[in-house]
Parts: structure tokens; sequence; C-alpha cells
């Protein structure tokens, strides 16, 4: 009887050719080469045994207990095999260390994003509570809170599983998770923690409506110290400590896991605080800027798990390609699959380009070998990659399952949870509107950013001499060039115009960033005895609607109540 093989995963490392070359063209030979171990272990894990626990794991979630047998109060949570196997593989391959260690200079941000990349599609998105870890350590670091980066920097960053901490981040309350500004909790001076009378501790009393897994030992937070005013002005940014020696939540409770559509394993969860202990950061006002540093390094995870799970679904399917045959031959022999295929490898690659090179300029910046117009560059692709790329991990996974016919409708394939997780990535850490109306505060008032892009977009395209890139090289102008007379027009236009172009503006950058990315790295690839299919993807990515500025006179009227 007919029986189907499934598809099955390799090396994650050896078999991926784009990270591969990338990291060839864009680290330096020996730093590569002391990297490069690292890297195939984890690609060996992510493939082999990892993939195989996820698979088994796939029913679990992590389960929560409110009270024990005698009525105490115990708020405990029992994370699933997989989550605690994940964290013990993270904690000793550095996954969030290796941006710290600082053993290969700029370059350790992109190491550390190669493990992250090469890790996160086999943990059922560990990469949540390491996100919010790398994000408080850098913040911390930044911070200059010198007895706080004592205290817990080196268990952030630590590789022994039994020092690693993670952090959480609670921000959102139930007055939302984009407007922070408007939470509402209250924090107050606790005089009698300090024998100097001095404010050092505080005392948190609100809701919090959607944190980061709660499965951390500390956690960033924001409140408003008693008296401040309202805005995120008025908030100051906190560090606290969940538990107590006993192991007893510190003056809060968790009043229930969230019940989510995918993300199943992320303890995300709904808190009272209740008298929590808490200390200041830095500061007690202007909360908002300064946990600015926790969104922007979480948006660069966010778009490394985009990129990791496009990744996934399409190594799942060309390994299945091989393997399905219907109408007389392998799949991998259709001319329209492979068309289809084709087309998710090329916005995976897109992808791939524009996350890492906010890895690599965030590197920069952590090493200070940045100068103002890669800042500038910087602070604006980090929005446009994070939206940009969220949105391409919803249609490319969704794709991807129709790779499967039925079988990519089916549960315990494991397929239909990665469409399932990947719909979380527009939403979570800013959705595509709040960063596209970032992507415009980050333009500034001299758009300085938009020059830099500009700039960085001329140099990529400099570089592409085959005549086979004349049609994706005039794509990508035509398309920065609308985008900059949309912007002229609309600034003329005014507020309420230029808003409501901003999602197809911020879009029409990310996509054009994209295409010159996909270009310089298959021009080098052409130099440098590639795959030549690279080009297909420029031509491919191209044509697959790069300028989205058409809409041009629609305004937020136009909507029917
Ligand atoms: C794989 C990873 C998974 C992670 C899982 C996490 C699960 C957690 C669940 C969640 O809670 S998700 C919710 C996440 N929420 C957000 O990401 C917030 C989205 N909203 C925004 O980003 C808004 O743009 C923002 C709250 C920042 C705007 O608030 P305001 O009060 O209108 O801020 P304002 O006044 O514009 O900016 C305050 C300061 O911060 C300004 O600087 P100055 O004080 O010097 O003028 C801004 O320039 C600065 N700023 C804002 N965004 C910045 C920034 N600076 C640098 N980078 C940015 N991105």
């Amino acid at each position: 009887m007919f029986q189907q093989a499934p598809p099955t995963l390799g090396n994650q490392y050896e078999d991926d050719s784009l990270l591969r070359s990338y990291l060839e063209r864009n680290v330096p030979a020996d730093t590569l080469r002391e990297i490069e171990p690292a890297l195939a272990e984890m690609g060996r894990l992510a493939g082999g045994d990892l993939y195989q626990m996820q698979l088994a794991d796939r029913l679990n979630e992590p389960v929560l207990t409110q009270w024990d047998a005698w009525g105490n109060r115990v708020d405990r949570i029992e994370l699933t095999a997989l989550w605690r196997a994940a964290e013990k593989i993270a904690a000793e391959h550095g996954v969030v260390a290796a941006a710290y260690e600082q053993k290969h200079g700029r370059f350790s941000r992109v190491h550390q994003c190669a493990l992250a990349y090469l890790f996160t599609p086999s943990t059922d998105i560990y990469s949540c509570p390491l996100a919010m870890t790398d994000g408080a350590a850098r913040t911390l670091l930044g911070s200059g809170n010198q007895s706080l980066i004592e205290r817990a920097v080196p268990h952030l960053t630590s590789r022994d599983p039994q020092e690693f901490w993670t952090a959480g981040q609670w921000m959102t309350e139930l007055t939302g998770g984009s407007d922070v500004a408007t939470s509402e909790t209250i924090a107050k001076p606790d005089l009698t923690q300090n024998s100097e009378g001095e404010t050092r501790n505080w005392r948190l009393y609100g809701r919090k409506w959607f944190t980061s897994a709660v499965s951390s030992q500390i956690a960033l937070t924001l409140a408003r110290p008693e008296g401040n005013p309202p805005g995120g002005r008025g908030l100051a940014l906190f560090y606290l400590e969940l538990r107590d020696e006993h192991g007893r939540l510190r003056n809060f409770t968790i009043d229930r896991l969230k019940d989510k559509l995918g993300t199943r394993k992320v303890p995300t969860a709904e808190l009272t605080l209740d008298g929590t202990p808490a200390q200041l950061v830095l500061g007690t006002t202007d909360g908002v800027r300064n946990i600015t540093p926790v969104l922007n390094l979480t948006r660069l995870w966010n778009g490394i798990s985009a990129v990791s799970l496009m990744r996934r679904v399409v190594a799942l399917a060309l390994d299945y390609a091989h393997k399905r045959s219907a109408f007389g031959a392998l799949l991998s022999e259709k001319p329209l699959h492979l068309d289809t295929l084709a087309g998710l490898q090329a916005e995976t690659e897109g992808a791939f380009h524009l996350a890492f090179m906010v890895a690599e300029l965030t590197g920069r910046a952590e090493t200070k070998e940045i100068d103002e117009e890669q800042s500038a560059l910087l602070r604006l692709l980090t929005p446009l990659m994070k939206l940009t790329t969220g949105k391409q991990a919803v249609a490319v996974v969704s794709e991807a399952l129709e790779a499967f016919g039925g079988a990519g409708y089916v549960e315990d394939t494991g397929l239909p949870q990665l469409l399932r997780d990947a719909q979380v990535l527009p939403i979570w850490e800013g959705t595509t509107n709040v960063l596209a109306l970032d992507a415009l505060r980050a333009l500034g008032t001299d758009d300085r950013a938009l020059k830099a892009l500009n700039a960085e977009v001329s140099r990529c395209l400099g570089s592409v001499h085959d005549q086979r890139f004349a049609e994706p090289r005039r794509v990508v102008q035509m398309a920065l060039a609308h985008a900059e007379s949309w912007l002229a027009a609309a600034r003329e236009a005014g507020t309420p115009k230029l808003e409501a172009g901003a999602r197809r503006f911020a879009l029409t950058l990310g996509r054009a960033m994209e295409l010159a990315l996909i270009c310089r790295h298959a021009q080098w690839l052409l130099e440098n005895g590639g795959d030549v299919r690279a080009i297909s993807a420029a031509r491919r990515f191209a044509a697959s609607g790069i300028d989205l500025i058409t809409l041009t006179d629609s305004l937020p009227g136009a909507v029917q109540h």
C-alpha cells in the first residue's frame, strides 16, 4: 500500500545556502572560521533532536497552578518539556550571551542573530523570553545603574543554565499595548526599605494585561510615580524580581494565562500588582523613552524570528517536493509548483537581508563603530524591517502550507502551528500601523534617515553590474522616487493624509530596500562562483509589488460606519 514519506530536515546551518553565503560575504574569514562550528551544531540540533522534541511536545502547553492543596496562593508555572530543554540549550549555546561576550566585535550581534535564526523555529517561539532578556540586558547596560547592572546582567548573559535568568517586559495594560503612555499602574515610594530615607525602592499597584513570558526571573515595566503628570513622560521605568528566596511571587498574582491563537507555549499572562517591590532603572520620568532600547532590540528579534519561520516552511516544502508525486511526477519536477516555491524563496531572501542588515547596524551601534548616517539608518530600518518582515512571514507561511496539500492543514504534521505562530509577528512589539507611524517619527524633521536609506540603496545598486539586474534596479529607483514625492505631497496635504498613507509608504521603503539588498548579494554570488538563481530571485521579487503607494487619494473618511 502507498505510504507517503513525511518532510524531514537536515542540518539547518549546512542546508541553508543563503545564511552561509551571507556570512561568507559579510563576516571576516577568521571570524567565520571561529563561529562556524557553533552554528553548525545549532543547525544540527534545530534539524535533529530539537525538531523531534518539538513534534513530540506539540500538544503540551504551560500550566498555571494558582492554589496549592491547602489554600495557599502559589501561582506556579510549569513549562513544557520543549521549553525546559530550549532554555538550557539557549543558555549553553549563548543565544543571548554571544551578543555580549563581544568575542567578534561588531560581528558579535550578527553571530548571535544567526544562532537565534537557527534556534527559533524548533522551539515554539522560545525567542520571546530570549528577546526580552536581550532587551533588558541592553537597557540596563545603557542605563548606567551600576547596582542593577551588577545584579542582573551577569545572569541575563550567562552560558550556565543554573545561573541564566530570563527577563520579561510588562508594558501592556488594559488601556493598550500600543499607546503605553496611558498606563495606569502607580508607583509609590517605599521609604521603609532604606535607612537613609532615600527613595530607592518603590511599590507598584496596577494591572498588567498582556506580559511576555511570566516564567522569567526579572521584568522591566512602566509605572507612574504618584504625583507625576499623565503621558509617557510621567511614567518611569522599573526593574523587579518576580519571586522571593522561597519562590513566592512578590506581591502580585498571576490572574490567568492568555488563551491565544498561537505562541501557545509562551506563558503570557494577566497580572495584578499589589505592592510589588521594584527599583527605578533611571530617573522618575520618561519611562516610554527609556524603554525604547527594549523595543528596538525585540523588534530585531521579531524580524529574525519572522525570517526563521519563513525559512523553516520553505525548507520543509522543498524537502516534501522531492518526496511527493502527483500526476506522474515528483512535485519538484512540476513547473507550477517550482514557480510557487521560487516566489516563497524570493520573499524569504528579501526579508533575510533586511533583518540581518538591522543586525549588522545594531552590532555597529553596540561597539560604537557607527557614524551619524548609519545611526539614522538603523533608527528608520528597525520599524521598516519589523513591519515588512512580519507581513511577509504570514503570507509566506500561509502560502507554503498549500505546498503540502491537505497535510498542511492537519495539526499533527506540526505545520498549521507555524501559521498561528507567524500571525503574532505583525502584532506584538508594535503593530504594522504603529510601526509605520514610528517610521514617520524616525524620519525626523531633516529627513536624514531617508537620505541615509537612499545612500545605502545607491551603494547597493552601485555594486550591481550584470545587465540582468536592469529591471530590478529600475523598480527600486522608481519606488523610492515615488515614495519621496508622495511624502512631500502628503506633508503638504496635512497630517490625516500623511498618516493614512504611512503603511503603504513604509512597506514601499522596506520592500525597495530588500530588493536592493537581494541584488547586491546576487551580484556578489555571480562574482564568487555562487548560485545564478539569485538573479531570478531578484527579478521575481522586483515583479512582486515593491511600490505599494497606489491609493494616493485615500483618506480615513472613505470608511463607512
Ligand atoms: C519574538 C519576539 C517576541 C516578543 C513577545 C513579547 C510579548 C509582549 C506582549 C506585548 O506587550 S507587545 C506590546 C508591545 N508594545 C509596543 O511595542 C509599543 C508600541 N507603541 C509604540 O512603539 C509607540 O510608538 C510608543 C509607545 C513608543 C509611542 O508612545 P508616545 O507616548 O506617543 O511616545 P513619544 O512621545 O512619541 O516618544 C517618547 C520618546 O521616545 C521620544 O523621545 P524624546 O522624549 O526624546 O522626544 C521618541 O522619539 C522616543 N521613541 C519612541 N519610539 C522610539 C523612540 N526612540 C527610539 N526608538 C524608538 N522606537
